[in-house]
């Protein structure tokens, strides 16, 4: 059996902020609640959602021999003048180098590390990338709790922070300790949401979301759709600006991974540049990026 405090210190080598870790087994709880937000059509668009639901429910039909599920935490709170803090607005981590890039190398990084302390480990790494319940896993593991605004606050990171997952074959001491819920009577994000997706108790529409709006749907957005973006052009990060929780929270070490700065932006924006390729900005339709981006700058 690895301590957790040698996992830790492999995990800080790595880049990472936070780790934390689980017994690899089936999830019992929350299926039902999971296919409600399914069955009231809240994922919109999102078919992928639909689908592989056992896998998602047992991390254990991922990875074979799976006995260990290590959740990371990055930061990702990018402070001072930025492109995020004048317009155009998107969110924080669109001006980073995409952030599954970014985690996933320093997952495994740590794989690596686990090897060389451990001879023989088999793992992989998942960011976004599988039917896997991130924010789950890591809150299981002791990292935090699951906000009003649905996303996992860290007690000493908030909630400016991706979270991967890494699944290994060996046992690893667990952290498994639940993290008290300490939103108390706060209701900060629900109440700053401009459009109304924060239904309370962590519960998102995420068809009224604006991170869903600028990046996931597909479809055309709808004359209403659009008004209701409050200048944002790629994503949004409104309730979690709101949150008290993020005001103390350490700045992300990531300063080095910013790829867009604003002037990169006006340029796509006329159309005079593409984006660089690892930005995530390219996973949105660009033809609504720039229609976006120029509304934005006008707002
Ligand atoms: C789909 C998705 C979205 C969707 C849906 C958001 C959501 N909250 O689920 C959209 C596109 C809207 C979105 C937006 C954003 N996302 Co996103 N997203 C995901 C993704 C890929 C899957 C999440 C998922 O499974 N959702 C499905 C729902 C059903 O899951 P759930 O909330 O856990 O569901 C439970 C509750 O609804 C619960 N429930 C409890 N009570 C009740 C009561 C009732 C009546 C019902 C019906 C259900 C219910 O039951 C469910 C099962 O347990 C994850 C990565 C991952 N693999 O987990 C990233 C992830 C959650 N996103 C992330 C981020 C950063 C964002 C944004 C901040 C990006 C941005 N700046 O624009 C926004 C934040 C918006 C918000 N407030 O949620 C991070 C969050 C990090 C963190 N600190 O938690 C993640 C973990 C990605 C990552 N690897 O870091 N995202
Ligand atoms: S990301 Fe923006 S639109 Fe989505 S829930 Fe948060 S505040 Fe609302
Ligand atoms: S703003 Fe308040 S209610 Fe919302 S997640 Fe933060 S502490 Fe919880």
């Amino acid at each position: 059996m690895l301590s957790f405090s040698c996992l830790y210190d492999l995990a800080l080598l790595a880049g990472l902020d936070e780790v934390g870790v689980s017994k690899a087994a089936p999830v019992t709880d929350g299926q039902e609640k999971y296919l409600e937000w399914l069955a009231r059509g809240y994922h919109g668009e999102m078919s992928y959602l639909e689908r592989n639901f056992e896998k998602r429910f047992d991390p254990t039909s991922l990875v074979p021999g799976a006995k260990s599920i290590i959740s990371a935490l990055l930061s990702y709170k990018l402070e001072g003048k930025g492109v995020w803090s004048s317009a155009p607005k998107v969110s924080r981590y669109a001006v980073l180098r995409d952030y599954h890039f970014i985690l996933k190398e320093r997952l495994y990084r740590l794989l690596e590390l686990l090897r060389e302390a451990c001879n023989t480990v088999s793992g992989r790494a998942f960011v976004d990338s599988a039917p896997f319940l991130d924010r789950y896993w890591a809150m299981r593991s002791g990292l935090g709790w699951i906000g009003q605004h649905s996303l996992l606050i860290s007690p000493r990171l908030g909630s400016f922070v991706f979270i991967g997952s890494l699944v290994v074959d060996i046992d690893i001491e667990t952290t498994e300790q639940p993290v008290r819920n300490r939103c108390g009577n706060c209701n900060h994000c629900v109440a700053a949401c401009p459009t109304g997706a924060l239904l309370g108790k962590g519960l998102v529409d995420a068809r009224k979301c604006i991170s869903y709006l600028t990046i996931e749907k597909k479809s055309e957005l709808t004359a209403e759709e659009e008004a209701s973006l409050s200048g944002w052009a790629y994503g949004c990060d409104t309730c979690q600006e709101a949150c008290p929780w993020n005001r103390h929270a350490p700045v992300t070490h990531l300063t080095n991974e910013v790829l867009v700065f604003r002037e990169v932006l006006n340029r796509f924006a006329e159309g005079k540049t593409p984006l660089p390729a690892e930005s995530p900005m390219t996973r949105a339709n660009p033809e609504r990026l720039r229609l976006l981006l120029s509304k934005s700058c006008k707002e």
